[in-house]
């Protein structure tokens, strides 16, 4: 498909950029990571979501090459941040079962100077379904550089609950259709995450509740207890220069 050999050459040119998102804590609503987003302006296909081409990368095995470059490109950002603000690096089952993996992380690492307790690895729990062994098996090898690993969409794959007993994930991250299901008053998206968040409790883990727009959302998911937000209320995914302008305003 065109799309398909579009894609390939912007993986050779570097046609992408990040974005960033911030994630506040919910008690001082203060910046405490940015997660990372990728883009593509395609010089045939303009502007292409990653809702569209990520699915395409991971099909084509592309996204093991632009992961790399997606890996490195945001703990070289992060190197320009206040050394307590973490960056949250999202990895496609494709790319954290590739056997180079591990090494990808160290060469970030060593390329930025980022410390490894500022990154964070994002995954959903699809990675379980796929290769549970060996998914297991390479999280544990980032988490022994000292780098954290979070738990995506929480609550929206097919997996089973047995690997959060044997994986110590330092977030899980509550989707978003709960947090707007409760915010529209849902009591079963109410129930579930005030499960997420004592479960996460016991488990000595911390939750994050993606996509709150407002003031009453972001309100009402702290009184829930989720310790960490992020969404368009707090903040859109915005360019390198905006998060670094974000910072200089901040201080
Ligand atoms: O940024 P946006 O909401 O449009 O992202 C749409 C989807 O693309 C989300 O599911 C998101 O996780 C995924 N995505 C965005 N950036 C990255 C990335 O850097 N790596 C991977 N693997 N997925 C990403
Ligand atoms: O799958 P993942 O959770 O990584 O997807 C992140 C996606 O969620 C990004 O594409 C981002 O644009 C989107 N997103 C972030 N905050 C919000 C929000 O408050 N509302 C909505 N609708 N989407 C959001
Ligand atoms: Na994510
Ligand atoms: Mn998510």
């Amino acid at each position: 498909r065109r799309l398909e050999v579009s894609l390939r050459k912007a993986v050779l040119e570097d046609e992408f950029v990040l974005h960033y998102q911030p994630v506040v804590d919910a008690r001082n609503e203060q910046i405490v990571s940015f997660e990372a987003l990728v883009r593509w302006n395609s010089p045939e296909h303009g502007f292409v979501s990653p809702g569209k081409f990520i699915p395409l990368a991971e099909d084509t095995r592309l996204i093991v090459p632009l992961g790399r470059w997606i890996l490195r490109e945001s703990c070289m950002e992060a190197r320009a941040w206040p050394d307590d603000i973490k960056v949250n690096v999202n990895v496609s089952p494709e790319q954290l079962l590739e056997p180079e993996f591990h090494q990808d992380v160290i060469d970030a690492l060593a390329a930025s100077g980022l410390r490894p307790e500022r990154l964070e690895v994002e995954v959903t729990e699809s990675i379980f379904v796929r290769d549970a062994t060996t998914a297991r098996n390479s999280l544990e090898q980032i988490m022994a550089l000292g780098c954290s690993v979070a738990l995506d969409d929480f609550g929206t794959g097919y997996s089973s609950l047995g690997y959060l007993r044997k994986l110590r994930f330092s977030t899980i991250k509550v989707d978003r259709t709960f947090v707007q299901g409760a915010a529209q008053g849902s009591n079963e998206s109410l129930a579930i995450i005030n499960a997420v968040v004592a479960m996460a409790q016991s488990l000595d883990m911390t939750t994050t509740a993606e996509g709150v727009e407002t003031a009453e959302e972001a309100e009402l998911i702290r009184n829930l207890g989720c310790d960490k937000i992020q969404g368009f209320y707090f903040g859109r995914p915005m360019s390198k220069e905006e998060a670094i302008r974000l910072f200089r305003t901040m201080n």
